[in-house]
């Protein structure tokens, strides 16, 4: 089944809404398959968000990457990377629909809580990048309950 990155960054941590976000995907039908809580060196943060290197704003959304600890997770279901996408809302906070993670939490771009993975090929490199150990095997004994 399809594997999604998400990660909850500094300003997640640190108000409190690691509890809600994990639940949130947990109670769509998601499984976690990987998850770390730990900092990320500068250099690594860079390499996470190299495709972004050219824009204006790198070097400040690398310094909010490593302000703190963020959370590190593998979810895995059916679609999940774009509707990991969809349950944490549109990039701009303005823009995200109340619901939705930026939607319900986030005001400011460079403030917006939380990363998920854009396409099932990213979603790969990703896990690949924080999971060099490759995700948890497991299978929920939910899943009947769940999927069809
Ligand atoms: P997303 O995180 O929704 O995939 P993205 O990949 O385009 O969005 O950008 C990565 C992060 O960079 C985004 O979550 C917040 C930050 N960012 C994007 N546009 C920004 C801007 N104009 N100013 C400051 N930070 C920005
Ligand atoms: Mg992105």
């Amino acid at each position: 089944m399809e594997q999604t990155f998400i990660m909850i960054k500094p300003d997640g941590v640190q108000r409190g809404l690691i509890g809600d976000i994990i639940s949130r995907f947990e109670k769509k039908g998601f499984y976690l398959k990987g998850m770390k809580f730990m900092n990320v060196e500068r250099s690594f943060a860079q390499k996470h968000y190299a495709d972004l290197s050219a824009q204006p704003f790198f070097a400040k959304l690398v310094e909010y990457i490593i302000s703190g600890p963020v959370v590190a997770m593998v979810w895995e279901g059916k679609d999940v990377v774009l509707t990991g996408r969809r349950i944490i809302g549109a990039t701009r906070p303005w823009e995200a629909a109340p619901g939705t993670i930026r939607g319900d939490y986030a005001v400011e771009v460079s403030r917006n809580v939380i990363h998920g993975s854009d396409s099932v090929e990213n979603g790969k490199k990703e896990i690949g990048l924080w999971f060099p150990d490759g995700p948890s095997e497991w299978k929920s004994n939910l899943h009947p309950w769940i999927y069809e």
